[in-house]
């Protein structure tokens, strides 16, 4: 019997991506138990207008106790687990699968200018390269949608007086990625850096695992 929930979400691949890493990692732990916890999944749709509704809406269904969301930064070679949001909409030239292309706006024009996550972010970091897995603490998001959703899931939380830690972590691409988008290699040009699915999958469940006990 699990004696709490964790929410975890992903992101639908978006820009010129086939696939998005977070998608396949949160399908792979959905119903997972960690740390004594059920893990319950939701994929979210990367347009502005949308994302933070839809995540509302699984923390709505699921009641859980912790949030961890992810997403992919392609080109960084390791787990980045993040810790501030920033009151920053700029899809600076990616536009979300909506077709929105905001451009230095606020995400809540009367809002705090940024939130922490609230996550043992530090400990987690140490936890995963104990492990062996590539990761390093991040200090900014972007300003695309996964800085977008660590900000309004904060946002969120303090809006409605909730005690629920949320943090955010990015994935690298995974090698299949990185093989479609590499420039020529075989004329030497260059690959991008890469993470295996299972070692992803590895270090999202040791997040959680940390998450979870960095709540109790
Ligand atoms: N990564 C993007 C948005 C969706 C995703 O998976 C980001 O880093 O903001």
């Amino acid at each position: 019997m699990a004696d709490g929930t964790v929410l975890l979400t992903g992101y639908e691949p978006f820009d010129d991506f086939e696939t998005n890493p977070s998608e396949a990692v949160a399908q792979e732990l959905d119903g997972e138990t960690v740390a004594g916890h059920r893990v319950v999944s939701a994929v979210l749709p990367v347009e502005f207008d949308a994302a933070a509704d839809a995540a509302v809406r699984a923390i709505e269904d699921f009641a859980p106790d912790i949030v961890v969301a992810t997403g992919l930064a392609a080109g960084r070679s390791a787990i980045s687990v993040e810790r501030v949001g920033i009151n920053v909409n700029d899809a600076r030239g990616t536009p979300d699968n909506a077709g929105a292309d905001p451009e230095n706006e606020r995400i809540d024009p009367d809002g705090a200018d940024a939130y922490f996550a609230s996550l043992p972010v530090a400990r987690t970091v140490e936890r995963l390269l104990d492990r062996g897995v590539p990761a390093r603490l991040s200090n900014t998001a972007g300003t695309h949608l996964c800085n977008h959703l660590l900000y309004s899931l904060r946002a969120h939380a303090e809006r409605e007086g909730l005690e629920l830690p949320a943090g955010f972590v990015h994935l690298p691409a995974t090698p299949e990625v990185a093989v479609r988008q590499a420039d020529d290699p075989a004329r030497g040009g260059s690959v991008p850096a890469s993470m295996p699915l299972s070692m992803q999958v590895e270090g999202v469940g040791t997040v959680l695992e940390t998450a979870v006990e960095g709540a109790e």
